[in-house]
């Protein structure tokens, strides 16, 4: 498929999702979604793809929705249109999921960013969800896996006064895992991914799966959760081959059996 607003590339066995809509610093609109949920299918599909990075141009990972296309529609045509609905496939997606930010994530970019599972991002990185300025509230999960990565003084600071916050107050407050210079950024993403894209598949999977539970249920059950999930992997011959080339002093190959 030719995509109009993404640039899709295979490195190994890392997929890579660079947003472009360049005249709109990547502002999210329909297409985008639907490009967007098509190759993260696709990608789902590809046994050959181990991880995914999403990333954007240097200034702009992604400046939100679309205001331009958002400011004409009123209550029904977004809510019988169900408008913007489909973005939890990104987060639901099942294999490891990369942003690499760098310049202005803001409303439904940074909104994009915290449905990936970890964020790298890049010196000039600028978060925040103005949603508020414009009249209206994060909708894309902004309230929800904002406060859940920060926490409510923060989130609460963030999506009333509409304020950015940049890379080094990000990565203080959880958000974002490292913060690298702007020109290491995609070599940065690229190594995280293809390491982990070299790991046993089986477990990768269910490591993120267990990470996504402990947000859903009580600890007890997040504890019993992730036992099961940790006894199932002795089942494979990835843990089998893990152990052995450990104690035989080798690197494991493995065969993601
Ligand atoms: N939508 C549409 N166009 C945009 C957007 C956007 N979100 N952001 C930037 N652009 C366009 C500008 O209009 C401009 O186009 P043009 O050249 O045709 O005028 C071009 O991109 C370049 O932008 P600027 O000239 O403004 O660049 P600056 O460097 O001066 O400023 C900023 C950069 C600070 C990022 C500024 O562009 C800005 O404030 N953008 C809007 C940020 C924003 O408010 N985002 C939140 C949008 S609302 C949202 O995301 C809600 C999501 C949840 C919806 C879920 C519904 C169910």
């Amino acid at each position: 498929m030719d995509y109009e607003t993404l640039i899709v590339e295979k490195r190994e066995a890392v997929g890579i999702v660079t947003l472009n809509r360049p005249q709109a610093l990547n502002a999210l609109n329909s297409t985008l979604l639907k490009e967007l949920r098509h190759i993260l299918t696709s990608f789902s599909a590809d046994d050959s793809i181990g991880a995914v990075v999403i990333t954007g141009s240097p200034k702009a990972f992604a400046a939100g929705a679309d205001i331009k296309d958002m400011q004409s529609l009123d209550f029904v045509d977004v809510y019988l249109g169900d408008f913007l609905g489909g973005w939890d496939e990104v987060a639901a997606s099942r294999k490891p999921i990369i942003a690499a930010v760098s310049g202005f994530a803001l409303g439904g970019g940074c909104e994009l960013a915290m449905m990936c599972d970890f964020i790298i991002a890049s010196d000039s990185a600028k978060f925040g969800q103005p949603e508020i300025t414009l009249g209206i509230i994060p909708g894309m999960g902004g309230s929800q896996r904002l406060t859940r990565a920060v926490g409510k003084a923060k989130a609460m600071d963030l999506v009333l006064t509409g304020r950015m916050m940049d890379a080094a107050e990000a990565e203080r407050a959880g958000l974002v895992s490292r913060i690298v210079p702007q020109e290491r950024l995609m070599d940065e993403a690229l190594e995280a991914a293809s390491t982990i894209a070299k790991l046993s598949r089986a477990s990768v999977l269910m490591a993120k799966e267990s990470i996504n539970r402990s947000f859903e249920v009580s600890l007890s059950e997040g504890l019993r959760f992730e036992r099961r999930l940790f006894q199932s992997l002795f089942a494979t011959q990835d843990q089998k081959e893990g152990m052995v080339a450990f104690v035989e002093k080798r690197k494991p190959a493995f065969q993601n059996r």
